[in-house]
C-alpha cells in the first residue's frame, strides 16, 4: 500500500514540503486543472509538474483526474477525436511514471454538497449534504451555492468552464436511458483498455457523489451491483474502481467492507479515498473526521477487508473537516487530513501485525 495525498497544482493552500513531512505519505494524487476537459495534457507540462513533486521527494503516481469530456458522455460522434486526445494525455502521463488515474463518469455534475462548512459541536466545520434541499435547488442556486461556500478557491470537478453548458446539457440527458448512457461508457472504456493495458495503467471509476439522483440525470456507479456492471463492460483488470467510502457509505444500504472485500479480491481496486461520514437522516449527512468512532463507517472492518483480500494500491484520506481555524479548500486542508494519513497508517500497522 502507498499513502498519497491529494495536491492541487495551482495554488494550494498545503505545500509538498508540508506533505512530505506526513509520516508514510509517499506521494500525492495530482492532476493539471487548467487543461480543459478533451484537450491532451502536454507532455512537458506533465513532465514539469512531475519534476516539481519529485524535488520536493515525492511521487506522482496517481492522477485525480483526467476528465471525460461530456461528448463522449452523450456519444457525439465528436468522441472519437476526445477519446485519442484521452489516449494521448495517458501515454504522456505514463512516460512519466504515473501508473493509476481516478477519473469518473458522472453526467454534467461531479460532486455536490448543500453546505461546504457546516459548523460541528466541537466547533470544527465539515461539508453536508441534504437530499431534501439538493433536490430544491434549481441549476444556478446550485452552482451559486458551491461558488459562493468555496470562496475564493477554485473545487475540482466545479471548473467554471463547465457552466455554460450546464442547463442545456442536464436536457439532454432527460431523454437517455441508463442503458444508453452504460453503453457510452463501453465505448470509452473498449477504446481506452488495450492502452491502459500496455501503458500499465490502472483506472479507478470514482463513485457517485453523493450516491442519489439529482435532474433526473443517470447514476453511474453507487452500490455493489452498478460497480458489478460497471466492470462487467469490460473485463481488463486496469478497468478498476476508486473505492471512495464516503461516497459509498452515504447510501446506507451499501455494506462498504463487504464491496472493498469483492472487487479487491478480484484485483479491481487500484485506489481507495477513505473518508467517514455521519447520516443525519437516511439521505442526509456530513462528514466527520476519519476514526470509526467519528462517524458511521467502521473503518478498521474496511481496512481489513482491503487487507485481507490483498489490496496493493493506493490510499489516501479523503476530504478534512476545518479545524484549527485553517484556511483553505472546502476538504482539503492540511490537518485534519494528516489526522486521517496518521490514522489510516495506524490502522494498516494494527491490521497487518495481527493477522496470523
Ligand atoms: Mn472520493
Amino acid at each position: 500500500m502507498k499513502m498519497v495525498i491529494r495536491w492541487f497544482p495551482d495554488g494550494d493552500t498545503v505545500t509538498l514540503d508540508q506533505i512530505r513531512q506526513i509520516p508514510k505519505v509517499s506521494g500525492v494524487a495530482t492532476f493539471l486543472p487548467d487543461i480543459p476537459a478533451g484537450e491532451v495534457w502536454p507532455k512537458e507540462r506533465v513532465y514539469a509538474l512531475r519534476n516539481e513533486i519529485r524535488a520536493a521527494g515525492l511521487e506522482m503516481e496517481v492522477i485525480e483526474s483526467i476528465n471525460v469530456h461530456e461528448d463522449i458522455k452523450k456519444g457525439l460522434p465528436s468522441r472519437d477525436m476526445l477519446i485519442a486526445n484521452y489516449i494521448e494525455t495517458m501515454k504522456n502521463l505514463a512516460e512519466a511514471g504515473v501508473k493509476c488515474v481516478c477519473y469518473n463518469f458522472m453526467p454534467v455534475l461531479d460532486w455536490f454538497r448543500s453546505d461546504l462548512f457546516l459548523p460541528l459541536e466541537d466547533g470544527s466545520f465539515a461539508m453536508a449534504y441534504s437530499h431534501d434541499a439538493a433536490k430544491k435547488l434549481t441549476l444556478d442556486n446550485m452552482l451559486d451555492s458551491m461558488m459562493r461556500g468555496s470562496g475564493d478557491f477554485s473545487l475540482p470537478g466545479w471548473e467554471p468552464e463547465r457552466f455554460g453548458k450546464m442547463a442545456e446539457d442536464i436536457e439532454f440527458y432527460q431523454n437517455v436511458s441508463q442503458d444508453e448512457y452504460f453503453s457510452n461508457i463501453k465505448y470509452f472504456l473498449d477504446a481506452i483498455m488495450p492502452y491502459a493495458e500496455e501503458l500499465d495503467m490502472d483506472f479507478g471509476v470514482h463513485p457517485d457523489d453523493p450516491p442519489f439522483p439529482l435532474f433526473n440525470l443517470p447514476k453511474v456507479v453507487n452500490c455493489k451491483d452498478s460497480i458489478r456492471r460497471y466492470l462487467d463492460l469490460n473485463n481488463s483488470k486496469r478497468n478498476g474502481l476508486t473505492l471512495c467510502t464516503g461516497s459509498l457509505g452515504a447510501n446506507r444500504g451499501n455494506d462498504v467492507a463487504a464491496i472493498a472485500k469483492e472487487f479487491a479480491s478480484e484485483g479491481r481496486i487500484p485506489f481507495v479515498h477513505l473518508r467517514n461520514i455521519k447520516h443525519t437522516s437516511d439521505t442526509d449527512f456530513h462528514e466527520s473526521a476519519h476514526p470509526s468512532d467519528c462517524g458511521d463507517l467502521d473503518m478498521y472492518e474496511i481496512v481489513l477487508a482491503l487487507q485481507s483480500a490483498g489490496f496493493d494500491g493506493y490510499i489516501r484520506p479523503d476530504h478534512g473537516r476545518k479545524i484549527w481555524d485553517e484556511e483553505s479548500r472546502p476538504g482539503y486542508g492540511l490537518y485534519d487530513r494528516a489526522l486521517g494519513a496518521a490514522y489510516i497508517t495506524g490502522l494498516w500497522e494494527a491490521c497487518s501485525k495481527q493477522k496470523v
